[in-house]
């Protein structure tokens, strides 16, 4: 149900004529919280502008008089409000906002209404179909908590909540159980700490999702990138802010998948992966030469593994100075060849880069970059500096529109030797062994003690340069690193991206550490240093779950575990969970035992392949679902209550989720189980190898067996999964296991799983794999299965091409396999015409249709009955 905007300008007038409205009582209050009074509210060609005057002062100095509030109403289902100083330019985030100019009109039809109150300034959003309150900011009359405070260092803001404990998801990046704890500071600070429980690690999302009991979700963003306390209580949540301006978007969904939809249409969908990115990445720190690293690429085609990148940390650079190679070990003519080795196997080569810039002067970067002048300095005019890897270290400025030259140079030369082709940034949230300005070259005038290391308000309660920069570091702009702080591996990303993209002409592989809103539309993410252990490996999904949630697409953990030492059991339990992961990459610790699944043994090496050859097979399936999050913002992976919403047993289940809308994985998360309890939703579920359905008569949580080889994975029914199978693909002689320059090339099994109605549907995206902007130029094929009924016991199942922008004329259709056949199938008929290679399991209820080498260029359509 939808509000016309002509009832919302009936609000308005009602506003006028009352001082309040949001609580009845509230305009007889005396004024005694922190806040401010509204006056010469307007109605604008977009929504309102207000002005808003202070009447107390917050409790930290400086307080801004007068404010402008505006508000935005972007589209049916995203208003913007955003609250800023009158008279004085405060700082706000550059490049993010997708949403472009301000619109000139207002959405014909809205699903929200905002109120003002005026004496005691707050607002709140209702979602019109139930008036349901999403976000109101009016203070308790008891000023429990606070009204609007704006201050120079300071801004406050609280949401009441309507009901207590609501579910609410976000607020990252953090290791944390998937739904929030109710009770809990969320602090918001890019930092490099290895993933302590709920703490404020890499990147920064102040965003959350809030999820009524009754199926409906909206989301909140605000987009500010200073450092923040979000406290969250029973009945509220606040922000504390140490700068910037408060700029709210407000998503009303109301389904969770819609609300992601609708905050990636702010700060961008996720962009298309190269095809190959969705391969088995194996890297560890500690590959100790160019022949070590050769070897595990040799041992992996010895044991009939499938390999598609390897990688190198930070071992192969010269004294880790970047762009540079071990003279020794990884000599520059032995990595050409080896890289070339690599591609000849259209295998691919990946290597870490840091952004610290090594201050000395035989280092032709460090030269560079000082002349080159993009680096970040300290307020008079020297570089700022810390301690890394190589030592003290300076850092490119990614504000500074020279460093996109700087940095291009740097990876061309180095790619002239290393024709790498992806880019792996790590330490970029800036990490600084030490704090502040702690080179000993250094020339700092440290300021520890006060602002802006340590403003009055001291989100997470550490000096804000706590391992990285001193805070009065000043970037291109004259930008407070105070405030760009969280921007650094974003605006470093976007650098890279390019810079790859210039180098490569294709698709950049960038797998950055640090993230912030808007990082998914540029290159990709890993969670960072997690541990051999099955806690981090259960984290692993909820971290994975939330990146999706955060507009980032592809995004995995370190299988395996990285830091302590592995178990083979370990191992195994992650490759099965890893290679559901959008990004699969195993990596290691320099210290620590070996981890590449080939060391732990026969029955190790055997659940690789077959976790490898079931994530190759399924690639159709994921490569879809990155089309349909970058053309419309969907998630990969997601939580089941994306699908569930109104299932209470979904909202804080995060160990199982689900690959798109259909496939639910439910991993072994302990030592030592040989089974699984698994929750089902109400609905049709087969298991997705055999397709025997699930019973569900005694209940939906089932204790399913799940020896060390086996991973239970489920299918919905109403899905048509598209796949290549490769487990039958035979390795040429001298050649290697499969990589997905061939499994790309086999023939599709299309696996339809009938749902209650005996219907079922699905899509497939094909393109090359690597060419730019292949959907927005239309250079891709999309082809929509669908499989019904019309009232009769005739299944009928319809392919129906409708785009062809990429060349399909070598791909087939070989299998079709239907789950819930209750019918023994007597006759099929393909384009009219009988067929007889066919297989039905009573046992299973399952249809196998085979050898129908059918091209998928033309649209066909296949029938059976009894
Ligand atoms: C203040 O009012 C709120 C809302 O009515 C109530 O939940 C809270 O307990 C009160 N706090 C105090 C300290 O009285
Ligand atoms: C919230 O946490 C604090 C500190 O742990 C505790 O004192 C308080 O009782 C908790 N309140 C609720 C409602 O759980
Ligand atoms: C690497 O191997 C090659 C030949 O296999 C050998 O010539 C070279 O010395 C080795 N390099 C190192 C650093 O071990
Ligand atoms: C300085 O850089 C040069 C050239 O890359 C390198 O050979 C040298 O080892 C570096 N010096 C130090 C102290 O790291
Ligand atoms: C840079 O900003 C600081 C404070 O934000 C200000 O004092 C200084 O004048 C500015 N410098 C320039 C060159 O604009
Ligand atoms: C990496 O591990 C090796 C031993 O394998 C050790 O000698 C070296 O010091 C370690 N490097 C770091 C930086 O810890
Ligand atoms: C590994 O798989 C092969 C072929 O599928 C099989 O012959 C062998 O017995 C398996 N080994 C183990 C230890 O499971
Ligand atoms: C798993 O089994 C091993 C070997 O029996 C044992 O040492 C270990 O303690 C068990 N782990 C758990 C969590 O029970
Ligand atoms: C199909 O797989 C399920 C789950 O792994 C298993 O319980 C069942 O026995 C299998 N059915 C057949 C006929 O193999
Ligand atoms: C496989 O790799 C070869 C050589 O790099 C390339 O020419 C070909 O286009 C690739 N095939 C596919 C299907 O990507
Ligand atoms: C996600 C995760 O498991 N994080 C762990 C990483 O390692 C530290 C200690 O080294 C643990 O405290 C974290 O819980």
């Amino acid at each position: 149900m939808n509000l016309n905007i002509n009832i919302v300008v009936l609000l308005v007038v009602s506003f006028t004529l009352l001082t309040c409205f949001v609580t009845g009582t509230l305009a007889q209050q005396p004024v005694a919280c922190p806040g401010y009074q509204v006056s010469n509210l307007q109605t604008t060609s977009y929504g309102y502008t207000a002005d808003l005057a202070m009447i107390t002062a917050g409790p930290y100095g400086n307080s801004v008089k007068a404010l402008t509030l505006y508000v935005v109403f972007h589209t049916q289902q995203i208003i913007q409000v955003k609250i800023v100083d009158a008279a004085n330019e405060r700082w706000q985030v550059p490049f993010v906002n997708q949403m472009g100019a301000l619109p000139t009109s207002k959405p014909n039809l809205i699903d929200y209404t905002i109120r003002f109150a005026q004496t005691q300034f707050g607002f709140s959003i209702t979602r019109v179909s139930t008036g349901e309150v999403i976000f109101n900011t009016s203070p308790p009359s008891n000023c429990s908590t606070n009204g609007l405070i704006f201050s120079e260092y300071y801004l406050e803001i609280t949401n009441q909540f309507p009901q207590s404990n609501p579910n609410i998801y976000g607020l990252g990046e953090r290791a944390a159980p998937l739904r929030l704890q109710n009770n809990f500071t969320y602090t918001i600070w890019n930092r490099d700490q290895a993933t302590p429980l709920n703490l404020n690690v890499y990147g920064s999302h102040p965003f959350y999702l809030n999820l009524n009991p009754n199926g409906d979700a909206h989301g909140v963003f605000l987009l500010n990138s200073n450092a923040m306390d979000i406290v969250m209580q029973p009945n509220s949540l606040t922000y504390k802010v140490v700068g910037g301006v408060f700029d709210f978007y407000f998503f009303m969904g109301p389904s969770p998948a819609s609300v992601i939809q609708q905050y990636t249409q702010v700060i961008g969908t996720p962009y298309m992966p190269s095809y190959w990115s969705l391969g088995w990445h194996q890297c560890r720190w500690g590959y100790k030469s160019v022949n070590e690293s050769k070897t595990v690429a040799e041992n992996y085609a010895k044991y009939g593994i499938p390999l598609e990148t390897m990688w190198n940390d930070i071992d192969y650079m010269d004294v880790y100075q970047d762009f540079t190679l071990d003279p020794v070990n990884f000599a520059p003519e032995d990595m050409t060849s080896y890289v070339g080795w690599l591609h000849t196997r259209n295998q691919h080569y990946i290597m870490i880069i840091d952004p610290g810039i090594h201050m000395n002067d035989s280092y032709e970067a460090y030269g560079q970059l000082l002349e080159n002048g993009a680096f970040i300095q300290q307020p008079n005019g020297v570089a700022a500096n810390g301690v890394v890897w190589p030592g003290s270290t300076i850092f490119p400025d990614f504000f500074n529109p020279n460093i996109q030259d700087f940095w291009y140079v740097q990876l061309e030369k180095f790619h002239q030797t290393v024709p790498f082709d992806g880019v792996w940034i790590d330490m970029n949230e800036v990490s600084n062994f030490c704090s502040g300005n702690c080179a000993p070259v250094s020339q700092s005038g440290d300021q520890v003690g006060s602002y802006p290391n340590n403003p009055p308000y001291l989100p997470g309660g550490l000096p804000l340069d706590t391992k990285t920069l001193d805070m009065s570091s000043i970037q291109f702009g004259n930008v407070s690193y105070y405030n760009s702080h969280n921007l650094y591996g974003y605006t470093e990303g976007v650098v890279t991206a390019n810079s790859v993209i210039s180098l490569l002409n294709q698709r950049p592989t960038v797998i950055s550490r640090s993230t912030f809103p808007g990082t998914g539309k540029h290159h990709a993410h890993w969670l960072g240093d997690n541990q051999s252990t099955y806690a981090s490996m259960a984290l692993s999904i909820p971290g994975i779950l939330n990146m999706n949630m955060f507009g980032i697409g592809l995004v995995g953990a370190d299988i395996c575990g990285l830091q302590g030492d592995t178990t083979a059991q370990l191992c195994a339990r992650w490759i099965q969970l890893g290679n559901f992961y959008p990004f699969s990459r195993s990596h290691n610790n320099n210290d620590t035992i070996p981890q590449e699944p080939y060391v732990f043994g026969p029955e190790v090496i055997n659940i690789t392949i077959n976790s490898i050859n079931n994530k190759y097979t399924l690639l159709p399936y994921y490569y879809t679902l990155f089309y349909l999050a970058h053309a419309q913002g969907d998630t990969i992976v997601r939580p089941l209550f994306f699908e569930y919403p109104a299932d209470p047993n979904t909202f804080a289940l995060d160990s199982q989720f689900l690959v798109g809308p259909s496939l639910m994985v439910s991993p072994v998360l302990t030592e030592n189980a040989t089974s699984v309890d698994v929750y089902f939703p109400q609905d049709i579920w087969y298991d997705y190898f055999n397709g025997s359905r699930v019973d569900l008569s005694q209940g939906n949580s089932l204790t399913l067996a799940a020896p060390l080889d086996v991973i239970n994975v489920h299918l919905r029914g109403g899905a048509i999964l598209p796949t290549q199978p490769t487990a039958d693909y035979q390795v040429p002689d001298g050649g290697i296991p499969i990589t997905t320059n061939i499994s790309r090339t086999l023939p599709f099994t299309l696996i339809v799983a009938l749902n209650a109605n005996g219907s079922a549907s699905g899509e497939l995206y094909l393109d090359d794999g690597i060419t730019l902007e292949t959907y927005e130029n239309k250079k891709y094929s999309l082809l929509q299965f669908n499989a019904g009924t019309d009232g009769s016991s005739t299944v009928t199942i319809q392919l129906t091409v409708v785009n062809t922008g990429f060349d399909m004329s070598s791909l087939i259709v070989d299998k079709v396999v239907v789950y819930g056949v209750p019918i023994i199938v007597t006759t099929v008929n393909v384009n009219g015409t009988p067929y007889t290679t066919l297989t039905y399991s009573s046992t299973l209820q399952t249809l196998t249709i085979e050898s129908l080498a059918l091209p998928l260029t033309s649209s066909f359509t296949i029938q059976y009955s009894n």
